[in-house]
């Protein structure tokens, strides 16, 4: 029989390689109903309070909150159990070790809620300034109307050599050149709640607009160490 750090290492191989190619992976399991169902409750106190150690990401009409995780782990007991995982672990340590630079797993965390109406800096489609690796977790069921999380597959590609450089100089590119981009055909990530993905932040994306309903959802931003996020989006 297969032992488990075997199998662990053919699944991270597997989705490394999706997300090499495509730039997005989606990974495999379920999160338990209580899971959810207290990860959920843990967004809610954060959005009702304005959660200490959070600070407002400049989202109108929904919520929209950011912290380092470390200072916020606490509020986030079961809401780190969906993400902090040997997978995530193992893929992104593939993912890093390209570069060879070290870096911050799971270094900080945005929460939202996002409704009809809400608007922020993320539904124009884009990269990311800083280059990192998401990992974006849905707490409510997604489908077309709510918002799904939208991006160009392989765009990273394009991308990538601007951002490698990024990296080695410790240099951002003009924040004017991460919006200047052919949106292309995005295509939707749909899934029940407990859908986690991991996203190459040098692929096109964007949040697209709820029409009905509520998207919760949280990300996690894992950086190299040279270009860590200053906690500013
Ligand atoms: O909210 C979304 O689906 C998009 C988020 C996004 O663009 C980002 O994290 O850079």
């Amino acid at each position: 029989m297969e032992s488990t750090a075997s199998t662990l290492a053919g699944q991270a191989d597997q989705l490394a390689a999706t997300l090499e190619a495509d730039g997005l992976a989606v990974m495999p399991g379920t999160v338990d109903e209580q899971t959810l169902d207290e990860a959920r409750a843990e967004l809610r106190r954060i959005f009702a309070t304005g959660g200490a150690g959070f600070r407002p990401i400049g989202c109108e009409g929904g919520h929209g909150y950011l912290a380092a995780v470390e200072a916020v782990r606490a509020q986030l007991t079961s809401a780190l159990t969906v993400v902090e995982v040997p997978l995530f672990t193992s893929v992104a340590t593939r993912f890093f070790a390209r570069l060879g630079q070290p870096c911050l797993l799971n270094h900080d965390v945005i929460v939202t809620s996002d409704v009809a109406g809400t608007r922020h800096y993320a539904r124009q489609p884009h990269f990311d300034l800083r280059p990192h690796l998401k990992l974006f977790a849905y707490l409510s069921d997604v489908e077309l109307g709510n918002g799904p999380f939208a991006y160009v597959p392989g765009s990273h590609h394009g991308n990538r050599p601007g951002q490698d450089q990024a990296v080695r100089s410790g240099e951002l590119q003009p924040f004017a050149a991460t919006r200047a981009v052919d949106p292309g055909s995005l295509q939707p990530v749909v899934g029940p709640a407990g859908t986690v993905f991991i996203v190459d932040s040098s692929l096109i994306h964007a949040g697209s607009p709820v029409e009905r309903g509520e998207r919760l959802a949280m990300r996690f931003r894992s950086h190299y160490q040279s270009l860590r996020h200053s906690l500013e989006v």
